[in-house]
């Protein structure tokens, strides 16, 4: 026998596939099937099995160095040193959780539940496992406060919602094949994933003669793999473009005016507002072309193809949307679709939220019941005994029901660190003692993370149940290590819009002295007093329950030897489908069951910088504002290829694919004499951060990228070497509740120039 057959029967023996999945927060939930050696995970496969394939990404594939990393924690820790120094010393589960207990019971005794701040994050998105059992923990406990807003979308979903009254207005993607005309707007699904098998729709709809067309500030890997034009435009004008496109569209008339008269409600203010009948300001490409620096042909060709060349995909990206004012894009670009009728059709696309199938939500096939309406003078009723019967936000769309709870008993996200440092005396609900953490890295991940350090170094007690120590976890007195969807059973749904379920099995045992969140709350609940049902149950029998809840998961058995649930579907999903074929039968989600150009609900709120039709407004951190003149450049914070956010930074296989560092353009570069590869330091009055020079004209003159999950590392003198994005991304939300952290104004300059004149 040969050697290499020898080897190969050596190495066949003993080996165990176990069908399980990735479930980080990055667009996917990916099949792996993992090859295990002596409880050792050996080899990662992805999906071989029928088309659709789920196959897992780069950084799927690189999760044996996660798993096997070194820095995993392993032990429980206890803070030695002063909050955020990072000194801390390995201890029991015992001690640390008897230690966790007391200090939740000390401050529920002094303070209330509304002192305890739960902070829960998107590290884990099975069923099961992450911040799930911990927050049915606090709840049993007597409740907590926590926040509203979600960083992805929350501009997009307050657009979704006033416009179309649901977030469910995407496509499945196999639709794309349908479109003549696809926009990627603000949109980069070649690294963000956005479902696994967007890549393969949107090549074959290329392959097949689809047109494609980027707009964002950057020549993204999207723009390079599927664009035949790449439209770069000023970070944050994106409503001129979109207004100046309508412009086009209703002079020429080439609107679609049966679908504008049967479907909408408020066009004629919106057309007002385009002419500049109500402004004196017509919104000509002229007039877009000096704020978004696309030159006006350019605007009005793409309107012309728009809305003409149907069916017409406009897919409205979350990116554009993490801005100051982020709501007014999502709505003109909604409004786009509608005004040119690419709504309801094959190969058309309404923008807004973009959920397709929604198997997130239990019975996805069950229809709205619009009684469900918030009553204002009842409050909001809520299972979170802190929160429930608070009276709704004056800013919310509080009487359409789905999209954000719209109870005022919560902070916004990117609020968190001000509320710490000030409570009720800063306007907050409530003034706050301790943080319960889990999978979130938010000191690295909210906007102003100097702020961050500081307000959690503020509060009496902090733990962190973290499979690293992260920025967020050096904050904290305890550190509970929890190990990783390799080491446990969890149940993961798709992201926004393919139909299927991954089923991940374990496949080794937990690493070290590491457990899973739920196995932390089974050990806590008894110590605070509490013998719930949920903690009493097994994994798999939680897991069963779930998906007994779930008409489109008939064998879980089934599910779980396959590791995956691929559903079939008739035919694409395509969102309002039945609104537009029947409007009499099938009303829109909204007040006025249209699709609303004008939005009735918003006027309500009567603030001009949420105008009830949707406008390109300025803010103070835009190109032209006067902080501009101090800090001349805009940054980008777009998400990385080598990382989930935070997840998976510091894996060698993942940063030999492409280096952190700051994309300037070679015009910006040369004007403060910084070369490609030169260390350099970016800063604004929030912050400082060191990094590396990247020139390149794949991003346009003014703009700076620095793709945000990099790890905060201030050193002694404030400069944050590890060269977090967040360190200079500003802390205030949009009117509608967007995140701004596409809206900063920053200055660079070569690090070598600074360290001179410190001397
Ligand atoms: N690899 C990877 N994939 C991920 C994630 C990750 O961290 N890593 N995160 C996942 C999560 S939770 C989310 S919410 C999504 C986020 O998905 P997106 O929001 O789509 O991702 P971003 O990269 O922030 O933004 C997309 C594009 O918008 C562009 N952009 C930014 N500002 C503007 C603007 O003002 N105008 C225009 N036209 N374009 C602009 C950026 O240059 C970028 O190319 O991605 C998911 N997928
Ligand atoms: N500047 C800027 N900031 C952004 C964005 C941006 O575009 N620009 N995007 C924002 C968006 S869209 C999002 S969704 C947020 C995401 O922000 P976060 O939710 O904080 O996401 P991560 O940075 O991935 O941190 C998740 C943490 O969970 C840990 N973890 C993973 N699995 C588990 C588990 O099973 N249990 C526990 N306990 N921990 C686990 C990981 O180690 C990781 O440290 O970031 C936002 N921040
Ligand atoms: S990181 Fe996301 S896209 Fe990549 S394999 Fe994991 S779940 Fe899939
Ligand atoms: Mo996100």
């Amino acid at each position: 026998m040969a050697v290499e057959d020898t080897e190969t029967k050596a190495a066949t023996s003993g080996l165990t596939i176990v069908n399980t999945g990735c479930c980080h927060d990055c667009g996917g939930r990916c099949v792996l099937k993992a090859h295990v050696r002596e409880g050792r995970v050996v080899r990662l496969e992805s999906d071989t099995g029928d088309a659709p394939q789920i196959r897992a990404c780069a950084r799927g594939r690189a999760y044996r160095q996660r798993l096997y990393s070194p820095e995993r924690l392993r032990q429980p820790l206890r803070r030695v040193g002063a909050r955020g120094e990072g000194r801390f010393e390995p201890v029991t589960w015992d001690a640390a959780l008897d230690e966790v207990a007391a200090n939740m019971k000390r401050i529920k005794a002094a303070h209330g539940n509304r002192a305890i701040l739960f902070l829960p994050g998107a590290g884990n998105q099975g069923m099961l496992h992450g911040p799930t059992a911990p927050g049915i923990l606090l709840t049993l406990f007597g409740g907590y406060t926590r926040y509203w807003g979600i960083p992805s979308y929350e501009g997009a979903m307050f657009a979704s919602m006033a416009t179309y009254g649901t977030i469910r207005t995407g496509h499945s993607r196999d639709d794309l094949l349908n479109s003549r005309l696809i926009l990627m707007w603000g949109w980069n699904p070649a690294n963000t994933i956005w479902d696994p098998e967007t890549s393969l729709w949107l090549a074959r709809a290329k392959e097949q003669g689809s047109r494609i067309v980027v707009i964002d500030p950057r020549f993204t890997d999207s723009a390079a793999t599927f664009g035949h034009q790449w439209i770069p435009i000023r970070p944050g004008t994106d409503a001129a473009m979109l207004l100046a496109m309508a412009y086009v569209i209703i002079s020429e008339k080439i609107c679609d005016q049966a679908f504008i008269e049967m479907h909408t409600l408020g066009f004629d203010a919106f057309r007002d507002h385009v002419l500049g009948k109500d402004d004196g300001q017509p919104k000509t490409p002229q007039w877009a072309e000096a704020i978004t620096k696309v030159p006006a042909q350019t605007i009005a060709e793409l309107a012309r193809a728009y809305a003409t060349q149907k069916p017409a995909a406009l897919v409205a990206g979350w990116g554009p949307a993490r801005t100051a004012v982020g709501e007014q894009y999502s709505r003109c670009a909604a409004v786009l679709c509608a005004i040119t009728g690419n709504i309801g059709m094959p190969g058309g696309y309404a923008g807004g939220f973009m959920r397709a199938y929604s198997s997130r939500e239990t019975g996805h096939l069950l229809k709205k019941d619009p009684a469900q309406r918030v009553d204002k003078a009842k409050g909001i009723p809520s299972a979170n005994p802190v929160e429930n019967g608070a009276l709704p936000r004056s800013d919310s769309l509080y009487k359409l029901s789905g999209g954000t709870n719209a109870t005022s008993a919560r902070i916004h996200q990117s609020k968190i660190w001000d509320a710490i440092l000030r409570g009720r005396a800063g306007g907050y609900p409530a003034d706050l003692k301790m943080a319960y953490i889990v999978a979130s890295n938010c000191l690295n991940q909210y906007p102003n993370s100097p702020k961050g350090a500081q307000a959690l170094k503020s509060l009496e007690f902090v733990v962190v149940h973290e499979q690293f120590l992260t920025a967020t976890a050096r904050h904290a007195d305890i550190v509970l290590p929890v190990n990783t969807f390799m080491e446990r059973t969890d149940i993961a749904p798709p992201w926004l819009g393919s139909p299927y379920y991954i089923y991940l099995n374990k496949a080794v045992d937990s690493l070290a002295d590491t457990k899973s969140d739920l196995e932390i709350c089974r050990e806590l609940a008894p110590r605070l007093g509490l013998s719930a049902d949920y903690f009493q149950q097994s994994d798999d029998q939680i897991l069963r329950t779930f998906t007994q809840r779930r008409a489109d998961i008939p064998d879980y058995d089934a599910m779980r030897r396959d590791g995956v649930l691929k559903i079939r579907l008739p035919e694409p999903i395509v969102a309002f489908k039945e609104q537009i074929a029947d409007p009499d039968k099938y009303p829109f989600a909204t007040l006025s069951g249209k699709i609303e150009i004008d939005c009735g609900h918003i006027a309500e709120m009567n603030n001009p910088r949420i105008p009830s039709v949707p406008k390109y407004l300025s803010h103070p951190e835009h190109y032209d504002a006067p902080l501009a003149q101090r800090y001349p450049l805009q940054l980008l914070t777009a998400h990385s290829k080598i990382r989930t956010h935070s997840t998976l930074e510091r894996v060698p296989w993942l940063q030999e694919l492409e280096s952190q560092g700051a994309w300037i353009h070679p015009l910006d570069a040369a004007a403060r004499g910084i070369r490609d590869g030169e260390a350099i330091e970016i800063f604004n009055d929030r912050g400082r951060i060191r990094t590396t020079a990247r020139v390149t004209e794949r991003i346009m003159p003014g703009v700076v990228n620095v793709c945000q999950g990099a790890w905060y590392t201030p050193d002694a003198d404030g400069v944050d070497v590890g060269g977090c994005a967040n360190t200079l991304t500003l802390d205030e939300p949009s009117p509608g509740g967007a995140f701004p952290m596409n809206s900063a104004l920053v200055e660079v300059v070569s690090a070598a120039q600074t360290a001179l004149e410190k001397k």
